[in-house]
């Protein structure tokens, strides 16, 4: 079976996520999505970048330890995934041990190798973007990257040997085109950096300790980008004796990358991999920013300058999970900046879902409702059938070329415009007309099953960018809302196939109404913002503590209550924890997600009895290791007086990712 390992960035712990972080994730999602349903073995990665001098400052001066920073903010981005519906295989954190032990394995090599030596160093750091820049990289004396201030730093450091690379990575570009894409990332890599040559890299840090200390100088801590871009072989096991993954999937099929962290990628790594002796990833792809009013879209600009709303929590909860995915995936030419605007986003959900899909899928229902009592048998082809059949049945392949190319949107384009000759079908061959003349019955029957077939095809095309709505109309068409690729031949649907008609996914939004509501939303969150950090902040330090602490059990207001999100999982697999005797760690699928659960009944249940149970899990607990393992969440449990324990299961079949409430 083919492999494909995809990877995001990790994300900083910022917690001001807005659109633009959303983008990268969602075409990887897409693609991991995509590949999936070609059969392919696939590995998506994505994960938080925790440590360096950011976190440390904001931890010190809110009186709490980093990880208790951190912690609730990468809780906040799961979330943030979850209503995106993105199915990663992993999500990892550069805090989490196995990736610790990882980069000191890394380090150990490279030292012992000579590729990593001790020397002084001297540099304007810029602590946002985590980056050491040299007196003639500074632009005005502020960083090159953001433009914020930087500082002078001056320590002993260990350092990696990045200018031997040099020649070996301008090779690496010219023999393999495909390793950095765009073109244009390969002449800026060229022309900004490798052809004045690089000088050798400062990987330690005295000053930071928030970071791995080296395993050779306990006294030094991991550069930040070192550890991060780690990440993706540490996730899959690399150098450790569970390398099973690492031997599975590396090197990585694609790392998808925004265009500001390509130097880092296509440069430090390769050369941090060739030193390794390790293979370099097939390809790194620089994807272009959203702006606002043309600059790259961060919520210090959006706060100071527009007023458009770019909370990722607020735009799903408004237009739902497929229109904001759809917005990325369709809206800016991959590889180049697109400008992001609510107006922008409204009409793309009008014109593509509303109208086009929308209305192809509830006018095929309507008139199959209206005309016959479950589908019609296929009937004969006439007139523009043959066009309509043969777009359907060259879809995929069009859409595979340009998934190929990572090309989401012109992917999608391919399949609206099947959408739109649909649409265009339905006026040709008037079947309201034909519904009159009793004699044109078998015709009508011909083209509504033509019409059908149409969109459910279109719909599992579909399934890669609009998750919801592509199982929304499979499912009402009687169609296995998993179905693959290998169901795209025209003709499957059987006649008689009971169709049931859904509400339309995506109603029509009144976009100059929207949009005085929308500048309204966003002027109050503006005036809130800094209070709701201060909360925030509060609740992450002091008083999260004593709550924490306090025995007694008050009174709870039901808001309060319906703070815990709890969920349906089925346990897929389960073992013991060698250092404990109470612990059971469990592998947990609730919907799409995999999660990793410790629970305190080894006593009572065997990781045999406990595989396929189908249990209440608390998902939106602050994740905590036991015993070193990662709990994303706890499992419900009833106990009498005695001691006795019993898992709570739902009482009826109950899918997994089903609520509770
Ligand atoms: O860079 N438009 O993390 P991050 C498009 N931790 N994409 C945007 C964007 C915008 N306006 N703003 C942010 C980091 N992004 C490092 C990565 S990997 C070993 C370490 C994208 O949280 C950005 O380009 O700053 C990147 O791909 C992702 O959000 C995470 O950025």
């Amino acid at each position: 079976m083919n492999t494909y390992y995809i990877t995001t960035p990790i994300y900083y712990p910022s917690g001001n996520w807005h659109i633009g972080h959303c983008y990268t994730t969602v075409i990887c999602d897409a693609l991991a999505r995509f590949h999936k349903m070609k059969g392919e073995e696939v590995f998506f990665l994505t994960g938080t970048d925790e440590h360096g001098q950011k976190v440390e400052k904001e931890a010190k001066s809110r009186g709490i330890t980093p990880l208790e920073f951190v912690d609730p903010l990468v809780a906040q981005l799961k979330d943030m995934w979850r209503l995106l519906d993105i199915g990663y295989d992993r999500f990892i954190r550069t805090t989490d041990e196995d990736h610790a032990a990882c980069v000191q394995r890394i380090y150990q090599k490279l030292y012992e190798s000579g590729d990593i030596y001790k020397a002084e160093y001297e540099g304007h750091y810029c602590t946002p973007c985590e980056a050491f820049w040299t007196q003639s990289q500074l632009k005005d004396g502020k960083c090159p990257d953001c433009g914020r201030e930087v500082t002078l730093q001056k320590e002993e450091s260990y350092f990696f040997r990045l200018s031997k690379y040099a020649p070996r990575i301008l090779k690496l570009y010219e023999e393999n085109p495909e390793f950095l894409q765009p073109k244009s990332r390969v002449n800026e890599m060229v022309n900004n950096f490798l052809k004045a040559g690089l000088t050798d890299l400062c990987v330690s840090r005295t000053t930071v300790k928030w970071g791995v200390p080296l395993p050779f100088d306990e006294k030094h801590f991991s550069y930040v980008w070192i550890d991060a871009l780690a990440n993706y072989v540490s996730a899959l096991g690399y150098a450790s004796p569970q390398d099973a993954l690492y031997k599975k999937f590396w090197p990585a099929d694609l790392h998808m990358v925004g265009k500001e962290i390509v130097r880092f990628h296509a440069i430090i790594w390769p050369a941090l991999l060739m030193a390794l002796g390790e293979p370099v990833p097939k390809q790194i792809y620089g994807h272009g920013w959203l702006l606002i009013g043309g600059d790259k879209l961060s919520k210090s600009k959006q706060d100071a300058v527009k007023s458009e709303l770019t909370d990722p929590y607020e735009l799903v909860k408004r237009y739902g999970t497929d229109a904001v995915r759809y917005f990325l995936l369709r809206e800016i030419p991959f590889g180049s900046d697109g400008e992001y605007t609510n107006e922008r986003l409204l009409n793309r959900i009008n014109a593509d879902l509303a109208n086009d899909l929308g209305n192809l899928v509830s006018r095929t229902q309507a008139m199959i409702a209206q005309n016959f009592s479950a589908l019609p048998a296929r009937g004969l082809q006439e007139g523009t059938d043959g066009e309509l059949i043969a777009m359907c049945e060259e879809l995929f392949a069009r859409v595979s070329a340009d998934m190929d190319a990572l090309n989401a949107p012109e992917a999608l384009s391919k399949i609206f415009a099947v959408i739109s000759r649909a649409n265009k079908y339905i006026d040709e061959t008037t079947p309201w007309v034909l519904a009159k003349d009793p004699a044109k019955r078998e015709r009508l029957g011909a083209v509504l099953y033509n019409l059908a077939e149409t969109v459910r095809i279109c719909a599992v095309c579909l399934r890669p960018f609009l998750t919801k709505a592509s199982a929304a109309i499979l499912k009402s068409f009687g169609c296995d809302e998993n179905a693959g690729f290998d169901t795209l031949r025209f003709g499957l649907l059987e006649a008689g196939t009971p169709i049931e008609k859904i509400p339309p996914i995506f109603p029509r939004i009144d976009v100059k109404k929207e949009l005085v509501e929308v500048e309204k939303l966003v002027a109050s969150m503006k005036k809130s913002a800094p209070l709701k950090r201060e909360a925030n902040a509060e609740k992450v330090g002091k008083k999260e503590k004593e709550a924490a602490n306090a025995a007694a059990k008050p009174l709870v207001a039901f808001e309060d209550f319906t703070k815990l999100e709890l969920k349906v999982g089925e346990v897929i697999a389960c073992e013991k924890i060698a250092k404990s005797e109470k612990l059971l760690h469990e592998t947990v699928k609730i919907g799409n997600e995999v999660r990793s659960v410790v629970s305190g009944i080894a006593k009572y249940y065997t990781p045999e009895e406990m595989v396929g149970k189908k249990v209440v899990v608390v998902t939106n607990l602050k994740p905590a290791k036991l015993c070193g393992v990662l709990s994303e969440g706890m499992i419900l449990c009833a106990e009498d007086e005695n001691g006795n324990l019993s898992l709570v299961s739902p009482e009826k079949e109950m899918v997994s990712g089903g609520t509770v409430r």
